[in-house]
């Protein structure tokens, strides 16, 4: 493949290889921190070892979804310019460690997460919440519909799969302001898993339920979450619709300043994360899909998902790393 080939073709594919390192690096950092009920220590260290490793990267990145704001984030903040410069100008969203908490307590599917894509292909989302359903792939285009009720979802969706709605099971975060939509659930007869943090892993699970137990991701969490995940289903196949929760004027008027100008609009995965898309997580803790980093005497393994959607190419990538001192 030609040069010219190679960007028709979307982003750069040596980049699949080369952003392993960035997940990788984070999660180590991330890992030596596991269970000590430290969530800021923990973040911090994986937003420094993360930063560190992208920046050797040969492209010219802007982060659009990262740590916060220029001034409440010092690194890795929405705007900053990160790689060496000398490359394609791409978009980032990140997260060095999604689900600080399961980290600080040590339980499963705190993930290190980046996804890269052609410069102006991620929507550039405000850190407010999102409403968020997603299903895995394989299934007629439109048998979810954010608007519909939890109940008409999960029928369409058993019915789709070929299953009683009660072998259904739903992943939802595990919230006060989500108690109704539990009990709608619930009345249904379908299952559902509450888990505690990691929206982005509880939607990617939805991708292989016969791996995750999980057919569906309902509810609300962060926005920035949601543009990971529609990056991963974007690579996997899926369908998600999410909309952000702007329920303030000062929100809107912040959504707006990003270029949002309806703020009621339904954003498929496709809306979120367009073109040629890259998606890496590497666990941090052991997970459904990834086992988490483990410390060996003589060396450390890691578990990496590497996605492309131009491909869509699933690629797992087991590491042992034996030069311990370059972490
Ligand atoms: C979710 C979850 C994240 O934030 O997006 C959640 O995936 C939403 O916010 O791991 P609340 O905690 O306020 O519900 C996290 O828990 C943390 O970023």
């Amino acid at each position: 493949m030609n040069m010219a080939q190679n960007i028709a073709a979307g982003l750069d594919r040596i980049l699949t290889m080369e952003v392993v390192r960035v997940t990788e690096r984070a999660a180590v950092a991330a890992a030596r921190l596991r269970g000590r009920g430290d969530e800021k220590a923990a973040d911090q260290v994986a937003v420094d070892a993360m930063r560190q490793e992208l920046n050797r990267l040969a492209i010219k990145g802007t982060v659009v979804i990262g740590e916060g704001e220029r001034d409440e984030a010092p690194m890795l903040y929405i705007g900053e310019e990160v790689g060496t410069g000398k490359g394609p100008a791409v978009d980032i969203a990140l997260d060095p460690l999604e689900g600080t908490t399961i980290c600080a307590k040590n339980l499963p599917n705190a993930l290190a997460v980046i996804a890269i894509a052609e410069k102006g292909s991620l929507l550039f989302a405000p850190d407010v919440y999102m409403d968020k359903i997603a299903i895995g792939p394989g299934y007629a285009e439109g048998i979810i519909d954010i608007d519909a009720s939890p109940a008409e979802n999960i029928a369409n969706l058993a019915n789709a799969k070929g299953v009683a709605v009660s072998d259904i099971t739903a992943c939802i975060l595990d919230r006060p302001r989500h108690a109704k939509l539990i009990d709608a659930v619930r009345a249904t007869g379908a299952a559902i898993r509450l888990i505690g943090d990691g929206d982005v892993a509880g939607v990617i699970h939805t991708t292989d339920p016969e791996e995750t137990g999980i057919d569906i991701y309902l509810g609300t969490g962060g926005a920035p979450e949601g543009v990971l995940a529609a990056a991963a289903l974007r690579c996997t196949g899926g369908q998600m619709q999410g909309r952000l929760i702007l329920d303030t004027p000062e929100k809107v008027a912040r959504a707006e300043k990003m270029g949002i100008s309806d703020p009621k609009r339904v954003y498929r995965a496709q809306d979120m994360a367009r073109g040629d898309v890259l998606f890496a997580a590497t666990g941090v803790t052991d997970g459904n899909l990834l086992d988490g980093v483990k410390f060996g005497r003589t060396f450390i393994t890691t578990h990496t998902i590497v996605l492309r959607s131009s491909s869509r190419t699933v690629r797992e990538i087991k590491a042992r790393h034996q030069d311990l001192d370059k972490f």
